[in-house]
């Protein structure tokens, strides 16, 4: 009888809605770069709650407004941009809250700071699932 209990608290489910925790670098060289990949690529469910949490270094240059880097989704195959999914990032660490399109398919992240010579490169895949 001792340990009663235990087991149905270690099992009860948490009652807050789980997001799917994505961190990313948005690194000095006009890269991004996620800890574990060679190639930085985001994927996620259709609707699933996301929580970015994006580290921001500074490139060469830089907004006016302070921005260093950015971040805009765009659909892989019209490259139009999805509604919520435009970022500005300032130096250091911020979070953001953000829900996955609801429509599976191959997605596009590119930086909408020019943030060196290279900034054209600065993108990656980004992969909706049903
Ligand atoms: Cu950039």
């Amino acid at each position: 009888m001792m340990a009663f209990g235990t087991a149905l608290f270690a099992a009860a489910p948490c009652a807050r809605a789980q997001e799917r925790v994505i961190e990313l670098l948005a690194d000095r060289d006009s890269r991004y770069k996620m800890s574990g990949l060679r190639t930085p690529e985001i994927t996620v469910k259709a609707g699933e709650a996301v929580l970015l949490r994006v580290t921001a270094r500074r490139g060469k240059t830089w907004n006016r407004d302070g921005s260093i880097h950015g971040f805009s989704l765009l659909l892989a195959k019209d490259r139009t941009k999805v509604e919520g999914w435009s970022l500005l990032f300032r130096p250091g660490t911020e979070e953001f809250h953000l829900v996955a399109p609801s429509e599976p398919g191959d997605y596009i992240v590119v930086c909408t700071v020019i943030c060196s010579e290279d900034h054209e490169g600065m993108n990656m895949k980004f992969t909706v699932l049903p």
